[in-house]
């Protein structure tokens, strides 16, 4: 079988339009203007080009955006203290801190310094609860973006065996909750979840009608790894080595060509989920701005 490639892009694309006209009829009928701030702290290649991806797409579409860059070496403290700028800040209806951040800087204590209703990545814990029990809230962007692209594909979730790869705060928890969560659209799933501790690996990818992947580790997943007509995930973005232009050579978590002749859909890295990761923080950065300003939202 001949997979269908999934295009993430043009899929994304779509989506950013109906932001765009969204966007400018807030602008005309309210005077709103969507604001979000990234932040990125430290030099990593893959972290400068994804903010550089989110900074773009958001002045496309017509947002308020702001960027800020910290050197490695920034404390906690000082890092805390320009949350909390951005808390206070009545234009800001989003703020994005780019991980991953520097070992010297606690995870954790920063995503919890971002007031939940401008968390717009959804991974403090309150919204990370609010998603867990069904609640509207910010879905964290990969996942939100996952789920998209099996709608609009029309995948049957509904029943599906689908087994995630992968357990980061990020991506694997929160997209194997959302799969079996009870819900009209993308949902009722029976999920299976494995990592660097499951012991037959190839056993459960085998099973999967949807198998996603998100381990970091180029080519991961093999043909013989996967079911015949399955619909396969890829959420791995690995920099394998550079062009002699310069520019990054990407590959998936899973073994592209020889997979998509046994599955019946695939994304491809690049095109995939990626270009989707950033179209979601413009949807949550959107439905934040309707929520300040007291209109109806997704979010709340
Ligand atoms: N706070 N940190 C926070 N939020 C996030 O949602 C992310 N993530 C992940 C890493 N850290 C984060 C992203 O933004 C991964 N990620 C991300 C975003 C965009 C792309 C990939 C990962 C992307 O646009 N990928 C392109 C290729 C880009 C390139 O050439 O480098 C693609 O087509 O896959």
């Amino acid at each position: 079988m001949a997979a269908k490639i999934i295009d993430g892009k043009s899929i994304a694309q779509e989506i950013r339009e109906k932001i765009k006209k969204e966007v400018e009829e807030l602008k005309e009928k309210y005077d709103i203007v969507p604001g979000l701030v990234t932040i990125l702290v430290g030099y990593d290649p893959a972290s400068i080009s994804y903010v550089k991806g989110k900074q773009k797409i958001a002045q496309a579409l017509g947002f308020y955006s702001v960027e800020e860059r910290l050197p490695e070496n920034v404390s906690e403290d000082e890092l805390i203290k320009l949350i909390d700028k951005y808390n206070k800040d009545l234009k800001i209806h989003g703020i994005l801190v780019q991980l991953p951040l520097p070992k010297s800087i606690n995870e954790r204590r920063v995503i919890n310094a971002i007031d939940p209703r401008k968390d717009v990545d959804g991974f403090h814990p309150i919204n990370v609860g609010k998603m867990i029990i069904g609640e509207p809230c910010f879905l964290p962007c990969t996942p939100y973006g996952i789920l998209v692209i099996l709608e609009k594909i029309g995948c049957q979730v509904e029943g599906a065996e689908a087994v995630v790869v992968g357990r980061s705060n990020i991506v694997g928890k929160p997209i194997a909750n959302l799969l079996m969560q009870k819900r009209k659209t993308v949902g009722n799933a029976t999920v299976t979840i494995c990592h660097t501790r499951t012991k037959d690996l190839a056993f459960h990818t085998k099973r999967a009608d949807i198998l996603i992947v998100a381990v970091g580790k180029p080519k991961f997943i093999t043909a013989d790894m996967v079911k015949e007509g399955a619909i396969v995930i890829d959420v791995g973005v690995n920099r394998i080595g550079t062009t002699p232009e310069g520019k990054a050579i990407l590959c998936g978590d899973v073994d592209f060509d020889a997979v998509k002749e046994k599955v019946s859909a695939i994304t491809p890295v690049p095109g995939g989920v990626g270009p989707m990761t950033i179209t979601m923080l413009m949807k949550n950065t959107l439905e934040a701005a309707k929520m300040w300003n007291g209109l109806p939202n997704e979010v709340e």
